[in-house]
């Protein structure tokens, strides 16, 4: 498989670097293509929801790719993402992060990261996957509104370099986003993505709304699924998009 050649697209203010990137698609970029932002005016989170990102502190990166396997094999892309780059942050700093089931990345019970995976089209029908990443960096604090929210620098009272990250985070992801498009599911991962997540072997809230039911997390399947356990002894694999997942207690 050739080498991606990453090209970086820096935006100072734009409203969702995910947004150009789809435009970028449109208009015949190739995979590899980078947008990142200082601040974003509407940045996505999955189902509508808002992202902050007060300026200049974190990092807002949207990656163009173009992977050459099913449709519905494409959201196990976010575990990939997650494991990758809980990695890349554990090497780069000294702090626990840990992985919420599919793709949030966690310290100390607080989001400090959120995945965001989008497919689109091009203009001749064919598909791209647009990964958004947003990791709070630099953030000295955050809104009320935010109370599970934290950054790099909160937890660690150090300041990071958000291009470091990003290149270390590519340069990683590269090696397994390859692997994935042979395999086609995350079993070669799935030994590091379970080392760092903090949803397994937990009581857990199923949130499909209106309707919230609790069960026990055992495990993962090879797709990426969350298998859980139901108090009658029903087992089922509930897939990413299909439900919520919270801890009983908080956030995490
Ligand atoms: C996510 O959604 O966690 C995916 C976030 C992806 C953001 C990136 S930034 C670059 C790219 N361009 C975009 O426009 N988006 C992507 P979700 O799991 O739905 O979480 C959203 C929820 O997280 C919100 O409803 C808030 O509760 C919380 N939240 C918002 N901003 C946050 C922040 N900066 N840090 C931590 N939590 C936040």
């Amino acid at each position: 498989m050739i080498k991606i050649q990453y090209e970086i697209i820096h935006k100072d203010e734009i409203d969702s670097t995910n947004n150009l990137a789809k435009i970028l698609v449109k208009q015949g970029i190739d995979e590899g293509t980078v947008v990142v932002a200082e601040t974003q005016t509407n940045g996505k989170g999955r189902l509508g929801r808002q992202w902050e990102s007060p300026k200049g502190t974190s990092l807002l990166a949207s990656v163009i790719l173009r992977p050459k396997i099913e449709i519905e094999c494409l959201s196990q892309l976010s575990i990939v993402t997650a494991t990758t780059l809980c990695e890349t942050l554990q090497d780069l700093t000294e702090l626990d992060i840990k992985i919420k089931w599919p793709n949030d990345l966690v310290v100390n019970g607080k989001k400090v990261c959120g995945i965001l995976l989008e497919l689109c089209q091009d203009n001749y029908n064919q598909n791209y996957l647009i990964l958004g990443i947003g990791l709070n960096v630099n953030t000295p604090s955050f809104p009320k509104d935010l109370p599970y929210a934290t950054s790099l620098y909160l937890e660690s009272g150090k300041r990071y370099t958000k291009e470091t990250i990003l290149q270390n985070f590519l340069k990683r992801f590269e090696i397994d986003y390859k692997t994935f498009q042979v395999t086609k599911n995350i079993a070669f991962l799935k030994k590091r993505f379970e080392k760092n997540c903090i949803t397994l072997h937990k009581t857990v809230k199923l949130i499909r709304e209106p309707h919230e039911t609790i069960a026990q997390s055992v495990g993962l399947t090879d797709r990426g699924e969350l298998i859980v356990s139901y108090p009658d002894g029903t087992i089922e694999s509930v897939a990413y998009g299909e439900v919520s997942v919270r801890g009983l207690y908080e956030y995490t």
